[in-house]
């Protein structure tokens, strides 16, 4: 069976280009390797975000509403995932919050203040993963 093509020739690579869009990303390099659970050192009150074998650990996200927090998104492949959190599902609606795609490590970005109410959110990269997301 074929292998996947992987390296400078996909499409995400452009994509990828420039991991961080904010400038208050913040890298934690993922301390223990070899499949360890990393370790919890996020700001108290982050929203974890596991990226695995392109899937979410979560089809809905709780957030809090109105209030800036932490979203701490936690790569564990090596394709490239970001999240979008967007007014209506897929690539339509407003667009409430993104960073790029990032591959192979730990963000954690803050996110500024979001109104009440349901949202979507999506891997640009991949958009079967998906899921809702409530700020409240
Ligand atoms: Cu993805």
């Amino acid at each position: 069976m074929p292998a996947a093509p992987r390296g400078s020739t996909s499409p995400a690579a452009s994509v990828r280009r420039r991991s961080w869009i904010l400038g208050l990303v913040v890298i934690l390099l993922a301390g223990c390797g070899g499949g360890a659970t990393p370790a919890p050192s996020f700001p108290p009150g982050a929203v974890v975000v596991h990226a695995r074998n392109r899937t979410f650990d979560t089809t809905q996200l709780i957030v809090p509403a109105e209030t800036e927090f932490s979203l701490a998104f936690v790569n564990e492949d090596g394709d490239s995932h970001n999240i979008a959190i967007r007014t209506k599902s897929g690539f339509d609606g407003d667009v409430v919050f993104r960073f790029d795609p990032v591959s192979a490590r730990t963000i954690v970005l803050s996110v500024g203040k979001i109104p009440k109410g349901s949202y979507f959110f999506l891997c640009e990269v991949h958009p079967n993963m998906s899921g809702t997301v409530l700020a409240r």
